[in-house]
């Protein structure tokens, strides 16, 4: 009998109305978590508001519940809880929160190492492969449906948060539980299809910039790559900031390399900072070190500077975790 969520199937079944939201600049884990949620609320016939406050990237936008996101809460409250899937800290919350009195009881279900347990009930698993695993399990343990578009939800959360089950964190439970939702429907190659084998034209153009980028650097004794992208390569192919999403993992997958580093320039003298960790460096404990967060394999943050000195600083703090 799986007892962890006991407190929040209490608050589930006793309520009527209910936000479900996740992170923001969300991937396939955030929404397929949210919208597999909100879709087994309402086929229990529960009323939700999926709120995501963000665009939805054009990958995704196939996901079904998708077209029924919003980015408002108005005018839908009182809510008797509001559930956040996938999402380590408050202020990453793609949803405008009000008062507690608005949004009821905050129910925080999470994988994230870094999460600091913002929620009235909290759920963190750092040992899950996804926030969709979890929800999963919520959805189990609750006794609710699961139907093909919710499958679908769940399946491209717990895929995509996986790396399509090459990542550690897909344990037998994990294929166990994606196994059960290709059952009840999710299709894996349509899944494939529209996540993995669509890349727009200018992506991969922008893709063969950041390419001539990449350089092989010595942290004591492990090796990084590094890559980044500019302002001005995504304006010289027409490219959405979103479309570098993923690049960083062809940094890690260099042979002989530990880390993969992504710069991507955010705004002048702004970076955004992607890291790949194959295992040996715990890549979470560094990003937390510049404010940042995520996995122990996969990690990111904000920093301010020119890039060459902001890669200087990067080397430095990497050659001091190696021994
Ligand atoms: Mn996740």
């Amino acid at each position: 009998m799986d007892r962890r969520f006991d407190a929040a199937i209490e608050k589930m079944r006793a309520g009527k109305n209910f936000i479900v939201t996740s992170h923001v600049n969300p991937e396939g884990d955030a929404l397929g978590s949210l919208l597999g949620l909100t879709l087994a609320l309402r086929l229990a016939g529960k009323k939700v508001t999926a709120c995501m406050e963000d665009n939805v990237p054009d990958l995704l936008k196939f996901l079904p519940g998708s077209d029924t996101l919003t980015g408002s809460i108005d005018g839908a409250g009182p809510f008797d809880a509001t559930f956040a899937v996938d999402c380590g800290q408050k202020d990453r919350l793609a949803a405008p929160l009000g008062s507690p009195a608005e949004t009821g009881t905050l129910i925080n279900i999470d994988h994230h190492g870094t999460n600091d347990e913002f929620g009235d009930i909290n759920i963190v698993e750092a040992e899950a492969s996804s926030a969709g695993e979890l929800v999963y399990d919520f959805i189990m343990a609750a006794g609710l449906e699961i139907n093909k578009d919710i499958a679908t939800c769940l399946y491209v959360a717990i895929s995509t948060d996986t790396g399509s089950f090459r990542y550690s964190s897909s344990k037998p439970d994990t294929f166990r539980k994606a196994g059960e939702l290709v059952a009840l429907g999710a299709d894996p190659w349509d899944v494939a299809s529209h996540v993995y084998e669509n890349h727009p034209e200018n992506k991969l153009k922008l893709f063969s910039k950041v390419l001539g980028t990449l350089e092989v650097i010595s942290c004591d004794t492990f090796k990084a790559a590094t890559m980044y992208v500019t302002l001005e390569m995504f304006d010289s192919v027409g490219a959405d900031k979103d479309l570098a999403e993923g690049f960083v993992n062809y940094a890690r997958g260099v042979t002989g390399v530990e880390v993969g580093l992504m710069f991507r320039e955010s705004g002048p003298g702004e970076y955004k900072v992607s890291m790949r960790s194959r295992g040996l460096i715990d890549v979470a404990e560094i990003a937390q070190r510049f404010g940042g967060g995520g996995h122990k394999n996969a990690a990111g943050f904000k920093i301010s500077g020119e890039l060459p000195e902001v890669r200087e600083r990067l080397k430095a703090v990497l050659s001091g975790t190696g021994q």
